[in-house]
């Protein structure tokens, strides 16, 4: 199995409870599911995580770096904020993904920064919360790829398999 952390930032946990105008009505249960589901015909063993404090979030990126999992994370706000997170993905060695439900480019400008972004591997935002799920499918091709290459991207150094 390909072990991946998924994680949420602050605030997250109101998802489906408040603001579904921007947000939606799924709620982080619903996201869950999904990805549980996802997860099982893609081989990997989740580890989901939410918290709305900057250093518990730091500290569950090194714990999944540590563990050798990769990470699929939804940051929230501290995505355009938090020195410390992107310190944290990149001191990982982890391979992560940046997910967010909303098209953060189409939103308010400081939304279009994101800190992270040069420390994951690749970035899904927009499609609701199936961004989480075409994340996670991304990721585990990642990951896949990384413990058993195929013979045509040894020198290449390319990442898709298609
Ligand atoms: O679109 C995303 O997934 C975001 O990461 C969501 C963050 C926002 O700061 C990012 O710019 C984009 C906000 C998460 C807050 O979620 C709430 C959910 C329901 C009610 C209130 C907040």
């Amino acid at each position: 199995m390909i072990p991946i952390h998924v994680l949420h930032g602050p605030n997250l946990n109101l998802l489906g409870r408040r603001e579904p105008g921007i947000y939606g009505t799924a709620t982080l249960d619903d996201i869950e599911r999904d990805l549980r589901v996802r997860a099982e015909g893609l081989g990997v063993a989740l580890t989901i995580r939410q918290t709305n404090h900057e250093g518990e979030l730091v500290g569950f990126v090194q714990e999944a770096g540590l563990s050798g999992a990769g990470i699929l994370i939804n940051a929230a706000a501290y995505t355009h904020t938090s020195v410390a997170l992107r310190d944290a993905i990149a001191g990982s060695g982890a391979v992560a993904v940046e997910v967010h439900l909303s098209n953060v480019h189409a939103r308010e400008a400081f939304r279009h920064v994101s800190l992270i972004a040069p420390v994951c591997a690749g970035i899904v935002c927009g499609f609701g919360p199936h961004s989480y799920g075409l994340g996670l499918e991304a990721l585990a091709r990642l990951l896949r790829n990384r413990l058993s290459p195929l013979p045509s991207d040894a020198s290449s150094g390319a990442n898709s398999q298609d």
